[in-house]
């Protein structure tokens, strides 16, 4: 398959994540790839996980479009694919794959391993590496590979789970995949001192790798850090999962992320693409070819939308996937025309509006149910919201000790010594009298609830009394 000192060409693909909803993007862009990969003369193949976004039915239009095109691109070179997540690719999803190979054969990759190509062909070591035995029977029966794999696919935490405990899992899958990556490393070691070349394939997040949304991704329960994966001696470390494109270069050895093959939702950064690996023992490199991956703008407004400004983000939208985001009080709703805003985004691809209402907030009485009596809540409320207190709590103690005759005759009392506007008066003592009932009940209120937003009952008619 190689000439003599010859580079091994390997057009890496990931997340291509085909589904229905996808099924436009990851196709054209799918396309667009495998055809650049051929056209380019890439001797291997390797799709690293997530194939597809969900379980797929076989009656999809989506899984066809998918085997089609892994169906196409083994008329020319063989080609690799490995398990990604499970809630994206389901176990059992990709035997099917096995199947449709045509010049070449598709290798499914779903358990940790290392499988040797030989004249084409892919052979599998029993272990998880190559024992001694089995690199001398290959030796033997095929020659020199042309190339040794170490495969690491999705690993189920649920399995380690069981095996080292609920609290130790996630943690130790970094521990456990460091450990096999180093006994992968001793295997690969002894291939590349033969001049054989040697690739690592997985699916998982580096610690420190930075997401499709500009996020980097840092913790401990990270599969991998950059580090464990130079160890398992790999020319080439192709990863699928993160959804960014990025790498990583050590001594001519290189980890990297051809991030998803399309964009598939709005905010992501940075360009899609696939890799196209140039590979030989300690000189490797991994060069991006972005594919027509569709455009996306997303407009954010603090506030209702700035229709001048939509405008002219409008004249420069065709055919792009726009996303118009804002956030209001409620009251302010009515003022966005989404209608408008169609309008203006007529010649784009899709315009998603997303509006956040706030709704209208009624802020607690900070304290106030800490307040042990009725007196002392009245006071905390006067203080929050610089009321004068006396005259409150003049009234309050009217409230608490006097009957409601009393109460009227006390106010009468008081009207009749003024003589001046003793008509004005006279008319808001009509009024007042009856609110001493509901003043009262709303006290009570106060009292039973004053765990509650409710507290502010009191204030709206308390100055009232
Ligand atoms: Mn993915």
């Amino acid at each position: 398959m190689l000439k003599e000192g010859e580079s091994l060409l390997v057009g890496h693909f990931s997340d291509l994540h085909y589904s229905p909803g996808n099924l436009v993007e990851a196709d054209r862009c799918f396309g667009f790839a495998l055809e650049n990969a051929i056209a380019s003369g890439c001797h291997v193949g390797v799709v690293s996980g997530d194939s597809t976004d969900h379980r797929l039915d076989a009656h999809t239009p989506a899984l066809s479009a998918l085997a089609r095109r892994i169906h196409q691109l083994t008329a020319y070179m063989p080609v690799l694919m490995l398990q990604g997540t499970f809630s994206h690719e389901p176990p059992g999803t990709l035997d099917l794959f096995r199947l449709i190979g045509s010049h070449h054969p598709v290798y499914v990759a779903d358990r940790i391993h290392q499988v040797a190509l030989c004249a084409g062909q892919f052979v599998p070591s029993e272990g998880p590496v190559f024992a001694p035995a089995e690199i001398d029977a290959l030796h033997a029966q095929h020659g020199m590979p042309e190339v040794v794999f170490t495969c690491v696919p999705t690993v189920n935490k649920a399995v380690l789970a069981a095996a080292v405990g609920v609290a130790s899992a996630a943690t130790a899958v970094g521990d456990h995949l460091a450990d096999y990556l180093a006994s992968a490393g001793a295997v690969n070691r002894q291939w590349r001192a033969q001049g054989v070349r040697t690739i690592g394939v997985s699916h998982g997040t580096v610690n420190g790798c930075q997401t499709e949304h500009g996020v980097p991704m840092a913790g401990f329960d990270h599969e991998f850090t950059i580090g464990a994966l130079f160890d398992a001696e790999c020319d080439a470390f192709m990863l699928g999962h993160i959804h960014r494109a990025q790498q990583w270069e050590r001594e001519g050895r290189v980890v990297a992320y051809p991030g998803s093959i399309g964009r598939f939702h709005y905010g992501e950064i940075g360009a899609k693409g696939y890799l196209q690996w140039q590979i030989s023992v300690g000189q490797t490199t991994a060069t991006q070819v972005r594919t027509p991956a569709r455009e996306t703008v997303c407009v954010d407004f603090d506030g209702p939308p700035d229709m001048a400004k939509l405008a002219g983000v409008a004249a420069d939208a065709a055919d792009k996937f726009v996303r118009v985001r804002w956030t209001v009080n409620e009251e302010h709703r009515q003022l966005v025309d989404r209608d408008a805003i169609q309008a203006l985004f007529s010649a784009s691809a899709e315009v998603k509006l997303e509006a956040r209402v706030l709704p209208a907030v009624r802020s607690r009485a900070e304290g106030i149910s800490r307040a042990a009596t009725l007196p002392e809540k009245l006071g905390r409320w006067c203080e929050l919201t610089g009321v004068e207190a006396d005259p409150l709590m003049d009234s309050l103690s009217m409230l608490m000790t006097l009957d409601a005759q009393s109460i009227a005759d006390q106010v009468l009392a008081g009207l009749s010594a003024q003589s001046v506007r003793k008509e004005i008066e006279a008319s808001d003592v009509a009024v007042s009298i009856p609110t001493t009932t509901p003043v009262k009940a709303t006290l009570t209120d106060m009292e039973l609830d004053d765990d509650g937003p409710e507290d502010l009952a009191v204030p709206a008619t308390a100055p009232q009394c």
